[in-house]
């Protein structure tokens, strides 16, 4: 007798603001996933799925999936291991640990993780009450995201992202993808930009780079890296001398906006910012009126969809800062749908008390930017020397800057590593004791999204493969070998589930009781919900800070400014006299991050590492399309085929991101190129911000 098929509702863990309903069907009896669709109930992502989710499932079933514990048996990043049991992996790594803390205490063990599933329970729930307990070394989990959360905050208030329901952009007639590739980060968003458009609206894309996005734009703004502030104060220097403010939104709901005028009517002339920004004055003319205007001239407010683009530079904080003016400027935060939107992820009021139980860190403990691994690894920051290492949702062999000096930190005789994962990555093979960890399909978890305002539970539908086990049942089993109470760590993942839940903000009238069986749950907010339609920013005053006086206290510049990067032409001519490119180092449609390059079609699919180069650039170096080249820097090299044309500024080299260096022609990747140098605001990565040279390989 045939059993029926069940359907399990899902959501995808990526690192995406999508954060993807699906529906997996399961056949009960192999209790096996048999096929895997987006949720076409889901309102805001509406049952598709980008190129990568469709192949979730040979993710899960991939011949490579590391099924067992391993332990090292060959040289560090030999990749040669050996199978062994859970009890001689824990016991291994517990007596390890006790041996390390014994000779130089707890900070010498550091916890390396990020967003590898941005799922609360399996991403920051037993984890960090482990290594809290521990008393390990902090990490700053800064790599992504936080130079536009600080800077964002200047502008908005601590801890405030720009944020708006993304399904009420379809009323913005002016929609700006500002640094934001997203027809390929962001699909749903470009969907709804779409419709958008179908109602009358103009999409303009600002990017060095014409990207999928600004190809499909209707206006390509090609800006020189790094220079967005200047550009942002350029188009406010118009707004003020063509008098297009909302004088009434600046004089009820912002604090500085004589100042700011000031500032930008002196400094940021179209012509100074034009030089700047390599875009032409009547370029930056148009585009200040288009967008101040939009609802005279197209018939609806404008929307600013910044992404990270203009965050990984070395004035990426300020920029953001900057950039978040804007609709203030022109009060367009005072329609639903328009303003600024960053991220949504701060509207989910999530108990990270509970789940992480901060109250358990011993004072004084250190705090280890997770951008300079680097350093760390070579016993370069205060404190004590790193020597254990434990590694869980991330790849930093991979994804992380200074990549040479990363590998050659893990090689280290004296550090112990440990890493849990689903595949051998770059970094599992540097590591002593590999742990298999279960996917989003075999554990539970509780997701919010930062692309939307819906909260969803995961439960699990199919058993782990092999002897995987979920990150916090192996956290919950190195508790117990380390002796830690067992109080702390006997919560069910279900129960964590609820843990997670406040009844407050976004979240209050949702139990998980609703969310159990996976429906997405729309966040308790009003259905035309505009944060800042009457000011209500998150500082003190309830205004939005054009001037912030907690800048000026600090002893630094109260206003918006233009921070150049760390590394170009204008300000660094020397090191540009050596290393006149730009490189930028974006995201490969066909993965995510670092993760399904393991998944060969997707990889067949990016085919090789290229490198983007102006017919300018290539000619002086006698390169043509389709050559091998080599890029270089005092950091190291990496090759890749060039790929010769107008897509890119002169001066500017694109590198998509981010490879294995398994699969790369010589085992390095752009990260070899790529400085742990921090942004100026919130010690972002500053992944973008480089100057290279490219030569034909030979
Ligand atoms: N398919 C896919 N989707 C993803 C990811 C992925 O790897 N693959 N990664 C996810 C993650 S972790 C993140 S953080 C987001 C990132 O999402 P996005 O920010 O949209 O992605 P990026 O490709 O990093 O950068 C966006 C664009 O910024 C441009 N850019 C670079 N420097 C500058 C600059 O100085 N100014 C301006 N104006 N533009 C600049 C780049 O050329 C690029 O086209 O995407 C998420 N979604
Ligand atoms: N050159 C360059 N480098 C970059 C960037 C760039 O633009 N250019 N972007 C940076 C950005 S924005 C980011 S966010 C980082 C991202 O870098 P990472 O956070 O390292 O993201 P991924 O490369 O996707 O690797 C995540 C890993 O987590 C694992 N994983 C997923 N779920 C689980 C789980 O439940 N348990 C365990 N144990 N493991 C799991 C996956 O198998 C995968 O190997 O990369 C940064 N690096
Ligand atoms: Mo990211």
């Amino acid at each position: 007798m045939q059993q029926e098929l069940l359907q399990v509702r899902a959501v995808c863990p990526l690192d995406c603001p999508d954060a993807c309903g699906l529906v997996v069907t399961v056949d009960p009896v192999q209790q096996k996933a048999v096929k895997l669709r987006g949720d076409a109930d889901h309102p805001f992502t509406q049952g598709f799925l980008c190129r990568k989710v469709n192949h979730y499932l040979e993710r899960v079933y991939h011949p490579e999936r590391l099924l067992h514990p391993l332990k090292r048996v060959g040289p560090k990043g030999s990749g040669r291991f050996e199978r062994i049991a859970w009890d001689e992996a824990i016991d291994t790594i517990a007596g390890r640990l006790k041996q390390v803390i014994g000779e130089f205490g707890p900070q010498a063990v550091l916890p390396y993780s990020y967003a590898g599933t941005m799922g609360k329970i399996q991403g920051s729930s037993l984890d960090r009450r482990f290594f809290h307990r521990l008393g390990a070394s902090l990490l700053d989990r800064t790599i992504c995201s936080t130079a536009g959360s600080v800077g964002c905050g200047i502008t908005l208030g601590v801890g405030i992202r720009a944020a708006v329901e993304p399904e009420q952009a379809v009323n913005c007639r002016y929609i700006v993808n500002w640094a934001s590739n997203t027809v390929a980060t962001n699909p749903h968003f470009w969907a709804i930009q779409h419709e958008a458009r179908k109602r009358g609206a103009k999409i303009v894309t600002i990017d060095p780079y014409r990207s999928p996005t600004a190809e499909k734009s209707d206006w390509w703004l090609p800006i020189r890296p790094g220079t967005d502030a200047a550009l942002a104060l350029g188009v406010m220097h118009i707004i003020f001398r063509e008098g297009w403010q909302d004088q009434d939104y600046l004089d009820q709901y912002c604090l500085g906006a004589d100042a700011l005028r000031q500032r930008a009517q002196n400094e940021y002339t179209p012509e100074t910012v034009s030089r700047i920004t390599g875009l032409s004055v009547a370029e930056i003319e148009q585009f200040a009126k288009e967008y101040a205007c939009s609802r005279q001239l197209f018939g609806g407010p404008a929307l600013i969809r910044l992404n990270y683009g203009l965050q990984r530079h070395g004035g990426g904080g300020m920029a953001v800062r900057t950039v978040v003016c804007l609709p203030a400027v022109t009060g367009d935060w005072r329609y639903p749908g328009a303003g600024a939107f960053l991220s949504t992820s701060r509207q989910y009021p999530f108990d990270v008390f509970a789940l992480e139980r901060p109250d358990l860190i011993p004072a004084k403990t250190r705090v280890v930017n997770m951008v300079q691994l680097a350093e760390a690894l070579h016993g370069e920051l205060p404190g004590p020397p790193v020597k254990a290492l434990v590694v869980y949702n991330t790849n930093p062999a991979t994804v992380c800057p200074d990549q040479s000096r990363v590998v050659s930190g893990f090689r280290r005789d004296d550090l112990f590593t440990v890493v849990l994962e689903h595949f051998l990555t770059d970094t599992a093979r540097e590591a002593d004791i590999v742990l298999p960890a279960t996917c989003q399909l075999e554990h539970w978890d509780i997701m919010g999204s930062y692309g939307h305002l819906y909260v969803q539970a995961n439960p699990p539908a199919i058993p782990p493969p092999g002897e995987a086990k979920p990150n916090t049942e192996i956290f919950r089993l190195l508790a117990a070998a380390m002796g830690f109470e067992r109080e702390l760590f006997e919560a069910s993942d279900e129960d964590l589930c609820r843990q997670a839940l406040t009844d407050s903000g976004g979240f209050a009238g949702i139990t998980f009781d609703q969310l159990r069986e996976g429906q997405p749950v729309r966040l308790n907010l009003p259905t035309d919900w505009a944060p800042f339609a009457q000011g209500n920013f998150g500082t003190p005053s309830g205004k939005c800070y054009l001037f912030n006086p907690n800048e000026e206290a600090a002893g630094r510049d109260p206003l918006p400014h233009y921070i150049p990067p760390h590394e170009e032409p204008q300000t660094q001519p020397q090191l540009a006299a050596k290393y006149p490119l730009q490189m930028i180092t974006p995201r490969n449609a066909a993965f995510l991050n670092s993760t399904f390059v393991e998944v060969d079609h997707l990889r067949r699919q990016a085919a090789e590492p290229t490198v983007n180069l102006h017919p300018d650039d290539a000619a002086v170096r006698l390169i043509e399309n389709g050559d091998a080249v080599t890029i270089f820097n005092d950091r190291g090299r990496f090759r890749a085929r060039a790929s010769v044309g107008d897509s890119v500024k002169p001066g500017v080299v694109v590198t998509h991101g981010v490879w294995w260096s398994r699969y790369t022609p010589d085992g390095q990747n752009s990260n070899a190129l790529t400085s742990t140098a921090v942004t100026d605001f919130g010690g972002g990565g500053t992944f973008f911000d480089s100057l290279v040279e490219v030569t034909r390989a030979n």
